[in-house]
């Protein structure tokens, strides 16, 4: 049986402003469990995809290994992917990125994936601000492997099978927001409405895009003793503030509050406008936004939102001074320019 889904789309299907309809971002029917967040998360992946008009072609996706680092085959056929292997996702990225800074990357793993046998890939990539939008599908547990729980099951909180979870949780977006990441969010795979402007605005900023969905293992971890099932995430949300993402080329027809939005532009010049609670955090504060996810954690609440963003900060070529010319479109010339240049090159070091 064919996983592709079926060619026909209607002639008249909308099309985005690059002139592709949204079938040019599908990929291959899911083989995932009925149910699963991470197909939600690909869904809202491939919308936001065609809405931003980005190019299939112009895309890389990267993945390492686990349910959620399969869907890269049910999103954006068009454009190219590498599967790497477990928790190896940034280094293959940081490679790509290297030699060709023109693509927009998409980094797609699981809290298995990231936060045990990838942590000291995530860590690296997210202090080096690799221009990325880098997607955990965070289930609190293993789910390809049947289940066990992952360095993101909380505390006490109990999947189908076995002991509640024993030891600390890693929260990876605090880790992301103390180590540097211009942009760290975190959603949940059944609101595709915040969901969708959070990936929108991943795509457009520059560096690294943290974005930490979660997103219910419905087979192994959708009890409500789980603090990552369907029923304990609805129920205990909360939102730092609701925004909307306006794309560089839209024109602006809505009328904002005065005194509610506080704007953000962001390096392409698309903008999101944030609609502050009045009582809360300052986002682009590092400290604040550190202690506004362990004030809520202490509520046994989850922070959902844009939960820290640096406009400005730098991407991985912005620090090293790298060509603006993608390294792999260089000719001999230019990468081997000749001994003198080299013996130059060093005695400014010595
Ligand atoms: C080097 C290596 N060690 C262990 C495994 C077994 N393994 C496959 S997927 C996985 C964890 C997947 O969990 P997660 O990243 O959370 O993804 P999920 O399946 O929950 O989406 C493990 C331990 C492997 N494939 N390779
Ligand atoms: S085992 Fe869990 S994570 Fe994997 S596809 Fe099924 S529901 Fe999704």
């Amino acid at each position: 049986m064919s996983n592709r889904i079926p060619g026909f789309r209607h002639p008249e299907a909308q099309k985005n402003r690059r002139g592709y309809t949204r079938k040019a971002y599908e990929g291959g029917i899911s083989t995932l469990c009925a149910g699963c967040g991470h197909d939600s998360i690909s869904s809202a992946i491939i919308t936001a995809f065609f809405e931003m008009a980005v190019e299939p072609h112009r895309v890389a996706k990267l993945s390492g290994i686990g349910c959620s680092s399969k869907t890269p085959a049910y999103f954006l056929g068009r454009s190219h992917g590498f599967n790497s292997v477990h928790g190896r996702m940034p280094s293959v990225a940081t490679g790509a990125n290297m030699a060709n800074r023109d693509l927009v990357y998409l980094g797609v793993s699981g809290d298995g994936d990231t936060a045990s046998i990838g942590m000291g890939q995530f860590t690296h990539v997210i202090r080096r601000n690799l221009d990325m939008i880098y997607v955990v599908m965070n289930n609190g547990c293993y789910g390809l492997t049947k289940g066990q729980d992952s360095a993101t099951a909380d505390k006490g909180s109990k999947s189908k099978k076995g002991a509640p979870a024993s030891l600390e949780s890693i929260d990876l977006c605090e880790m992301a927001i103390q180590l540097g990441a211009g942009f760290v969010a975190r959603s949940f795979s059944g609101d595709k409405k915040q969901l969708l402007p959070i990936l929108k605005a991943a795509i457009a900023h520059k560096g690294v895009a943290f974005v930490d969905v979660i997103s219910p293992c419905v087979t192994f971890n959708n009890v409500p003793t789980s603090t990552k099932s369907y029923s304990w995430v609805r129920d205990h949300r909360e939102a730092t503030q609701s925004f909307d993402f306006i794309p560089l080329m839209q024109e602006i027809t809505a009328e904002y509050p005065h005194g509610t939005a506080a704007p953000v532009a962001l390096h392409d010049g698309s903008i999101i406008n944030l609609y502050k609670r009045e009582d809360k955090e300052v986002i682009s504060s590092r400290r604040e936004a550190i202690a506004a996810l362990e004030e809520t954690k202490e509520r046994e609440q989850i922070l959902t939102g844009i939960l820290y963003l640096d406009p400005e900060s730098q991407d991985t070529h912005q620090i090293l001074g790298t060509t603006e010319t993608p390294l792999n479109s260089l000719g001999e010339k230019e990468l081997c320019p000749g001994n003198a240049v080299l013996q130059a090159f060093n005695d400014s070091l010595r």
